[in-house]
Formats: structure tokens, C-alpha cells, sequence
């Protein structure tokens, strides 16, 4: 992740501690779990084909996942709309034979976590209509946390299974975790899942470098040991790794922030200097600062980048589109 710089006066500086899980795994075996992968579902070695496809225990043919208990139905449009994209999976699989929903429907996937590190899971969680019982319940459990959700698909039309985004938060406790999606129902027509993101916080702190006296940027610890501050309502931009827009934040008291982020994905945060006030005594609130410091943590971990003092230039607009991200972080 990168800080991009922006100019204007002086002695103002943001960092950025944050851990993304690392997504690289070099020689280990194949079994080696890596980075969470395929949320939406949208990739498998299963084709095209019909509207349903039960798949039964110990199945991997959804990549990343696997069918952990009974037998699930992988979807596509033609039953319901996906949440995200073209498919989704039924957790009450089947309607015959062995794959009949007489034993509970379950998947997971295992994936490289760091421990100590709080996860937010993010997913849209539907109900299929088609068969008993009209309440669905569906349990995620991770790292020995679990929760249990409920969908009532009472009205229903059969092509509606009525997306609900839900968030359940685990800590991890080893470098690899098992994130498990359960039925609770033996049916045929169970609790529908799609759209799972696993996130992580970003935080950091924008702060003011008062005594800050040229060269190398000074960091947080430095600065403030230096008589800096910890600059509250400053606005701070989160964009993905395509330069697009994704959200706003504010700096709460001492210039923390933080964003949760898809562990899929690589982030820049840019603060916004217009919003950025001065704790010093006679400053001139329409004068612009300077970014002194900035991390890049594209190697998993915050890397301080102390060779930008100065930014680019000041005058650029600060709203969301209208500087293209590249020209702020070159
Ligand atoms: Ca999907």
C-alpha cells in the first residue's frame, strides 16, 4: 500500500500500519493453504451446463472450496440471481440418491491467516424457497467462533431467495484458518451463500511534525515525541488497486483511522491536505500542508518511505475522481 504525497506548506505527515495476509506460498507442498480465494464462486472446473449441480461431500471442483458435509448445489441464473456475478451455492444440496439433503450441507476453505489478527467475513446470504422449512439457518465458524444466521423465505417467489449482506468476525489463532459455511436444516432447499470477503482493518494516524526540520520524513513516535500532534477531522481516501474510489473516513481524536479491506485486494490511502489543521500556535488555517511521511506496506508489512517530502502539487482538487490516483503516487 502506498501513501501518495501531496504538497503545500510543511510538517504534516500520515502513516500506515497494516497486515494483509501474505498471498505467496514457495515451496510447499499443494495441499499448503493460500490466500483466500473465489468468494463469488465464480470460478470452478465445473462449466457451463444446467441451472444446478449438487456436488457431494469432499468435492473441490468449486476452486478454493470444499464440500465439507452432505452435498451443496452450485447455481447459476437461471434459478435466481446471483448476489455477485453468475453463481452461488445452495447449502441443502440435491434432491435424489445419496445427494437427497438427509445429511446437512456444508463447505469451507481453508486459507493463510496471520495470527493474533481480528477478520471480518462479508457475505450475502440468501434462501431457497423451493422446499421446508421456510426459516433457513445457516452457522459460519472459524478459528472456534461461530454464529448462526436466519433468513424467513415466507412470500418468497421461487427465484427469490432475498440477499441479506452479514458481517462475522473471528481471530485468527494459526497461519492458516478454516472458514466453514453450515447448513443447519437437512432440506433440499437450504440457506443460499455468495459474495464472501474476508477483510482486514488498515488503520493509521495523521499527525502533525511541528519541529520537523527538513530531510528524511520523521515518523509517528518521532514526531509527536517531538512536540507533534495527532490531527483529528482530517478526511482520508481509500482507493482500490485500481485507482478507484472506495470510501471516506475521518480522523478521530490523536489522527487515527482505520478501514476494513478485502485481504484480496491492494489499497492506496490518501489523506486529503485541505482538511488537515494545524496545532500550531499562529497558523494560518488557508495555507496547505505538506506530506513528510508515508508507508508502503505492499510487502505485507509498513515500510516507512521518507524520500517524498514536498508531495506534488497542492492545488489539486481533492474530491474523489477528478485527479487520476497514478499522478498522485509517481
Ligand atoms: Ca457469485
Amino acid at each position: 500500500m502506498r501513501i501518495p504525497s501531496r504538497s503545500g506548506r510543511s510538517r504534516l505527515a500520515a502513516s500506515v500500519t497494516t497486515l494483509i495476509a501474505a498471498a505467496t506460498v514457495i515451496g510447499l507442498a499443494l495441499a499448503a493453504p493460500s490466500a483466500f480465494q473465489n468468494g463469488s464462486f465464480e470460478t470452478s472446473t465445473i462449466g457451463g451446463g444446467g441451472s444446478v449441480l449438487s456436488l457431494a461431500t469432499g468435492s473441490t471442483q468449486i476452486t478454493g472450496w470444499t464440500v465439507a458435509q452432505g452435498s451443496v448445489d452450485y447455481v447459476n441464473t437461471v434459478d435466481w440471481a446471483a448476489a455477485d456475478g453468475s453463481y452461488s451455492v445452495d447449502l441443502g444440496g440435491g434432491s435424489s440418491g445419496s445427494q437427497n439433503g438427509a445429511t446437512i450441507g456444508g463447505i469451507s476453505q481453508t486459507f493463510l491467516t496471520t495470527v493474533g489478527q481480528t477478520y471480518t467475513v462479508q457475505f450475502d446470504m440468501g434462501g431457497n424457497p423451493r422446499n421446508t422449512p421456510a426459516i433457513k439457518h445457516m452457522t459460519v465458524s472459524a478459528a472456534g467462533t461461530s454464529a448462526t444466521y436466519a433468513i424467513d423465505t415466507t412470500g418468497f417467489a421461487s427465484n427469490n431467495v432475498g440477499w441479506t449482506t452479514y458481517t462475522f468476525t473471528f481471530t485468527a489463532t494459526a497461519t492458516s484458518t478454516t472458514l466453514a459455511f453450515t447448513d443447519v436444516e437437512k432440506t433440499t432447499a437450504g440457506a443460499v451463500l455468495d459474495n464472501v470477503h474476508v477483510l482486514v482493518p488498515v488503520s493509521g494516524k495523521v499527525f502533525e511534525d511541528v519541529n520537523y526540520g527538513g530531510g528524511a520524513g520523521r515518523n509517528a513516535t518521532t514526531a509527536l515525541a517531538a512536540g507533534g500532534t495527532g490531527r483529528s477531522g482530517v478526511r482520508v481516501e481509500l482507493y482500490d488497486s485500481t485507482g478507484a474510489f472506495v470510501s471516506a473516513t475521518t480522523t478521530a481524536a490523536g489522527g487515527t483511522y482505520s478501514f476494513n479491506v478485502d485481504v484480496a485486494d491492494t489499497y492506496t490511502v490518501r489523506v486529503v491536505n485541505s482538511t488537515v489543521t494545524s496545532g500550531r500556535s499562529g497558523a494560518v488555517a488557508t495555507l496547505l500542508p505538506v506530506q513528510t511521511y508515508r508507508t508502503n506496506a505492499s510487502s505485507g508489512t509498513a515500510v516507512a518511505v521518507t524520500d517524498h517530502v514536498g508531495g506534488e502539487t497542492p492545488t489539486w482538487s481533492v474530491t474523489a475522481t477528478a485527479v487520476p490516483l497514478d499522478a498522485l503516487v509517481r
